[in-house]
């Protein structure tokens, strides 16, 4: 495996960050993980602009265009020779000294490794997923704002922790005010009657491009689709429920805190809506 750092390619040995780069010593720093599907680079644009909009918002200059970013990603791909798989692209504030001050880190460190992906078994689509209200609630956006993508993921890393602990996989994360925002690395949706329902980015949520994909599908299929709060009871009486992340896609849900959703099984609005995604995965992005 080739990987990009800073402008240069590294074999998977040789391929090193500073330990006084501030992302190692303070999570100072974004991301994106996104994917490829038979040499579609998915919504790689969409990827770039949001990692651009986290580095702005903290304050983190990308030494480079997005023009520059996109041709990066593309030729880490091409030198690894991947049709499929998964780009982690990591902007770090650079290396500085012990202190907190990003003035004293003058180059930010860009790397981007290009990977093959271990898929989630097929059973767990098929069957759908048990998630569990966790006590940790999600940031607040007026504290660390969940729509930056940054190196800080201890808030979502303490709920997975929490989530295992009681055997389940995946956490169900509230506001501050006990609202639904989301798990852990997946935004969630919930389907009542012919409304799709998705807490809005003020609840304290990450803008999924994945969730933004799938409201697009439920508008073509002739469903009304909603950004609005609710609370774990509208989940516990919702018809079906489905999670949405690069990495899962989507994911049925099938009971939130034991209680079932529906019939307890995958519902045929999620199916259809996964059917339609994954058709246009392969069409909708940056062909390498
Ligand atoms: N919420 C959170 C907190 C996330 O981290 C999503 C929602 C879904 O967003 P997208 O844009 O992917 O639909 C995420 C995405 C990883 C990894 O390696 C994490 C994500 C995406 C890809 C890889 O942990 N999180």
């Amino acid at each position: 495996m080739l990987i990009y750092v800073n402008g240069q390619y590294y074999s998977e040995e040789e391929a090193k960050v500073s330990v006084l780069d501030h992302g190692y010593l303070y999570g100072d720093g974004v991301f994106e993980g996104i994917r490829m599907y038979s040499g579609c680079i998915f919504k790689l644009r969409e990827h770039i602009d949001r990692l651009y909009d986290s580095a702005r918002a903290i304050m983190l200059r990308i030494p480079m265009e997005k023009s520059e970013m996109e041709s990066a990603i593309v030729e880490t791909v091409r030198k690894n020779g991947l049709t499929d798989g998964y780009i982690r692209v990591v902007v770090s504030r650079g290396v500085g000294d012990l202190g907190l001050d990003p003035r004293k880190c003058p180059n930010p460190t860009v790397v981007i490794i290009a990977d093959r992906i271990k898929l989630y078994p097929e059973e767990l689509y098929q069957n759908g997923l048990s998630i569990i209200t966790v006590p940790t609630r999600r940031n607040l956006p007026e504290a660390l704002n969940p729509q930056i993508k940054s190196l800080n993921y201890l808030n979502n890393i303490l709920a997975k922790i929490e989530a295992i602990h009681r055997g389940y996989e995946e956490a169900l994360m509230l506001n501050q005010e006990g609202y639904v925002a989301e798990c852990t690395g997946d935004n969630i949706f919930m389907l009542k009657g012919k409304s799709l329902i998705t807490p809005p980015t003020s609840v304290g949520v990450l803008k999924g491009i994945t969730a933004r994909t799938v409201m697009g599908i439920a508008i073509d299929m002739g469903l009304e689709v909603r950004e609005e709060r609710f609370t774990r009871y509208d989940l516990y009486t919702a018809d079906e429920v489905f999670l949405t992340g690069t990495a899962a896609e989507i994911i049925p849900v099938v009971k939130v805190d034991d209680r079932p959703i529906g019939d307890g099984r995958p519902g045929p609005t999620t199916w259809e809506i996964i059917r339609r995604f994954r058709k246009i995965t392969t069409e909708d992005g940056v062909k390498i």
